[in-house]
């Protein structure tokens, strides 16, 4: 093993970290490609990665209005978890858990999965019932689960109130304990190098503003970098995809909001897992800087704007020093809102659309960082076979006219 002396040290931090090779190139965009995908944030990229390694179409480019993962991806609060509650959505977050259990080594980039496990905590009667409910259906599917009583609650988190008397008291947590958080940068930038070494080509700062379509089927996309031709075009662009769908010339069940998060300024580790409250309308876990990320519910009105704001803080706050009084002179940094968009189920919609060839992926709302890759891998297969995988059937935009939704609203983890 090299070792490195503090004078090798000294040199490296005066070095200017030049010469560094680039992580992925920064091409002019080719006149056609098989496939475009809109949106370069952690889904579109994982789209192309697996469109390349899965099903070897790499005449494909990822266009990205702005820079890569500045969207919800590199904006989030990097939960990963399981446990929801219908199978649809177990099996489809699953494959993802279990992508994310080896990306690290997938990618040969570290994208810092730690599975320190997740509690989601339970205030009421009606939270308990829910929760357990939510556990047993969780085992049936193979996904991990257990369920917390207050004293277990406290022991896998010494500095949460139990206290009976408080406003909301804890009466115990769902548990999983393979859940956790991971580096939402280092997924983003390990799925581009990954594609890029493989062919792709990803265009930053290249915005889609219309849709070329001839004879009900898409044959290319209008940027600011010009026309581009495309076979097949998969729309990811969260917050924007309804934007983007009418530029198609339909509308999506789709309402975008923002979701804001902060985080407090570096403290020695003291939280040593992932607490979410539905009912506290918080969730609070400790970043390895040591910083605590703190997220709130969506705000309640549709915006585009990517800000935090101070009434949000406030109640985050409060909720924050309800669950942790350990906190209450804790100092905040720095705030923040994505915009995400949600589907009236809570789910996601992975499908086909009205016109031929253009395929959309989006309706993850506060909850799809958990699923990047496994949304990539499903959507790669969607738009290879012209078809969904089984694992997106369910997922498909027909569900709103047939009655089959998978209503997620209470594992979707974030209240809204
Ligand atoms: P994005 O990363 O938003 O990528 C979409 C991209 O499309 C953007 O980069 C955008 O610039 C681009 N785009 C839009 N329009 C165009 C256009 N016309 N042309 C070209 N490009 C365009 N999920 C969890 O699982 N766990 C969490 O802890 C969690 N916490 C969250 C906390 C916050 C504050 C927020 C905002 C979200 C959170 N989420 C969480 C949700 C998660 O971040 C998103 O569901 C997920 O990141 C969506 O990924 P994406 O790649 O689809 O979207
Ligand atoms: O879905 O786990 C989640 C989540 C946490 C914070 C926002 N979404």
């Amino acid at each position: 093993m090299k070792r490195f002396s503090v004078f090798s040290l000294a040199r490296n931090a005066f070095s200017h970290h030049e010469d560094w090779p680039r992580q992925w190139r920064s091409p002019e965009p080719k006149p056609e490609y098989d496939v475009v995908i809109i949106g370069g944030g952690g889904h579109g990229l994982a789209t192309a990665f697996y469109l390349a390694k899965e099903h070897g179409i790499t005449n494909v480019a990822v266009l990205e209005k702005g820079w890569i993962g500045g969207g919800n991806t590199g904006r989030n609060t990097t939960i990963v978890r399981s446990n929801y509650l219908f199978d649809e959505s177990a099996h489809l977050y699953e494959k993802s858990l279990q992508l994310f259990e080896k990306l690290s080594q997938e990618l040969n980039y570290n994208v810092m999965m730690s599975q320190r496990g997740v509690m989601n905590l339970a205030h009421n009667l009606h939270d308990v019932r829910e929760s357990r409910r939510r556990v047993y259906a969780n085992k049936l599917n193979g996904v991990d689960a257990e369920w917390l009583e207050p004293e277990e609650v406290k022991a896998f988190c010494p500095i949460i109130d139990i206290s009976p008397d408080a406003r909301y008291p804890v009466m115990g947590a769902t548990l999983q304990k393979r859940a956790g958080v991971a580096r939402h940068d280092a997924v983003a930038w390990g799925f581009a190098r990954g594609a890029d070494a493989r062919g792709v080509d990803i265009i930053q700062n290249c915005e889609v503003t219309g849709l070329r379509i001839e004879k009900g089927r898409i044959v290319g996309v209008e940027t600011t970098k010009g026309f581009i031709g495309a076979k097949k075009v998969g729309s990811v662009a969260a917050g924007h995809t309804s934007v983007i769908c009418n530029m198609a010339g339909f509308r999506v069940p789709l309402t975008s909001h923002p979701l804001q998060a902060l985080v407090s300024e570096p403290i020695k580790p003291v939280h040593p897992c992932v607490v979410m409250s539905n009912a506290v309308h918080v969730y609070v876990s400790q970043s390895d800087k040591g910083e605590l990320v703190i997220g709130a519910g969506i705000d309640a009105y549709n915006s585009y704007a990517q800000r935090g704001s101070f009434h949000i803080i406030e109640g985050q706050m409060g909720a924050l020093r309800e669950l942790f009084p350990i906190f209450s002179r804790l100092r905040m940094m720095r705030s923040w809102g994505g915009i995400v968009d949600t589907a009236p189920d809570a789910s996601a919609i992975i499908s086909k659309t009205p016109v031929e060839n253009f395929f959309i992926n989006c309706g993850w709302g506060t909850g799809g960082f958990k699923a990047t890759p496994g949304s990539g891998w499903v959507f790669a297969w969607t738009l290879a076979k012209g078809e969904p995988h089984p694992l997106n059937a369910a997922f498909s935009l027909d569900r709103f006219t047939s009655g089959a939704l998978v209503d997620e609203h209470g594992a979707a983890g974030v209240a809204h």
